[in-house]
């Protein structure tokens, strides 16, 4: 790599305010939950709702199907869940009024998906009531929305507990936008994850669009550099800027809510496409364009964008995204089942 690129717009303003972010922040334990007990089960409700992973299916393929975009909001939903507090449905609470809840600590609200899984929520609590976890139902319509996409399917194990808080400030537990390959990789292992998860489950921008603002510091020159981001291939820049304008603005410009494609031209289909976009400097993210800084993850990527390993990185979604489902569980008596999703019992 070209060393001037990683001294010029990689270390931004962004950067060292999300370090300061991340050092505010409580991190809870990755991996599974210490003393949780019971492992996550694949045949969980079998007994107690046997047509729970049915009717998750059913009302997920009917939502994706009327909008197919809504299988990337569903994915980034349970990707929030599992990093901030654990896989325990607290990306679903609500705000109240003396708690800033995590929804509502993300930029413009970009998290979508709530309607449809109050709905999924509230079909389940008539077929068995007080059952089956937020938590669980975000783990199904994840792995249902990737499968409905075209991309790999998987057994989901279940039995996940619902949490009773939910804080805008543990947010800081995602992995930064800005710093560099490493930040990543130190933010994936906090949660148990390495670094072939992170470039295999940074694949999941194979689906799905980023609004402006997440993107818009790499079209122009800004605090501390004195060009656009040389990670990202010049034409490609010069087509996202006509619709993204500049990054000072971004607040308050009209270009905040336009999006562009995080796998141009195939957003809606779970492919190996996201990877030649990457491998061809077109990731939008700065943490797309990370993964050509590391040795191992610029590997996968270009791998995967030969278009000759489609099946392993299937397999190696399903893989990372098993491991992900299981980061901080609450399960046995912990937590609870919530009755509705978006707020505690
Ligand atoms: C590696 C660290 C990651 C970073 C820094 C990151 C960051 C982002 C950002 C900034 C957006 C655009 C939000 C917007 O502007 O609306 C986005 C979108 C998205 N992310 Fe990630 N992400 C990461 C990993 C993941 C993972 C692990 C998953 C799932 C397994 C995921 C799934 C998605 C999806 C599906 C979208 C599109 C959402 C939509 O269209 O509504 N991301 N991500
Ligand atoms: C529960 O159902 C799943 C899916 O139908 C099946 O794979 C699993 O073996 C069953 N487990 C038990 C304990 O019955
Ligand atoms: C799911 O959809 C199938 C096909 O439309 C239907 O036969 C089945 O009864 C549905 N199951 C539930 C639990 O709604
Ligand atoms: C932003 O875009 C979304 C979806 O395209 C739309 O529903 C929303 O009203 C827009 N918001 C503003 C402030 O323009
Ligand atoms: C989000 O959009 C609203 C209006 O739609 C705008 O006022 C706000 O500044 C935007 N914020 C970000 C971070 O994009």
């Amino acid at each position: 790599m070209a060393a001037a690129a990683t001294t010029c717009c990689r270390r931004s303003a962004p950067a060292a305010l999300l370090a300061v972010a991340a050092l505010l922040c409580t991190t809870t334990t990755g991996g599974s939950a210490a003393g949780a007990g019971q492992p996550l089960d694949v045949g969980y409700y079998n007994k107690t709702c046997p047509a729970a992973e049915e009717i998750v299916r059913n009302e997920t393929a009917a939502a994706v199907r009327e909008s197919p975009d809504l299988a990337a909001a569903l994915l980034r939903l349970h990707y929030h869940d599992c990093f901030v507090q654990g896989c325990d449905a607290s990306v679903l609470l609500d705000s109240t009024p003396t708690n800033t809840a995590e929804k509502d600590a993300m930029p413009n609200g970009s998290l979508r998906g709530f309607d449809l899984v109050a709905r999924v929520k509230d079909r389940l609590e008539r077929a068995c009531p007080a059952t089956v976890s937020c938590a669980d139902i975000l783990a199904l319509m994840a792995r249902d929305a990737v499968a409905l996409s075209k991309g790999p399917s998987w057994s989901v194990g279940l039995g996940r507990r619902d949490g009773r808080t939910s804080s805008a400030g543990s947010c800081g537990e995602l992995p930064p936008l800005h710093g560099d390959v490493n930040l990543l990789v130190q933010a994936f292992a906090a949660k148990g994850l390495d670094v072939k998860d992170l470039v295999v489950l940074s694949g999941a921008h194979t689906l799905g669009k980023a609004h402006c603002p997440s993107y818009a510091d790499r079209l122009y020159p800004s605090a501390g550099c004195s060009t656009a981001d040389p990670a990202l291939d010049a034409r490609y820049a010069d087509r996202l800027r006509l619709r993204c304008a500049s990054a000072n603005n971004a607040d308050d410009d009209s270009s905040s809510n336009s999006t562009s494609e995080l796998d141009p031209g195939s957003c809606v289909t779970f492919d190996t496409s996201y990877y030649r976009h990457v491998a061809r400097r077109r990731g939008l993210l700065r943490s797309d364009a990370y993964l050509l800084d590391h040795r191992f993850t610029r590997a996968y990527v270009l791998q995967a964008a030969s278009g000759r390993y489609d099946g392993h990185f299937f397999h190696d979604f399903a893989v990372s995204m098993a491991k992900m489902a299981s980061i901080g569980v609450l399960t046995g008596d912990q937590g609870e089942i919530r009755t509705k999703c978006n707020v505690v019992n």
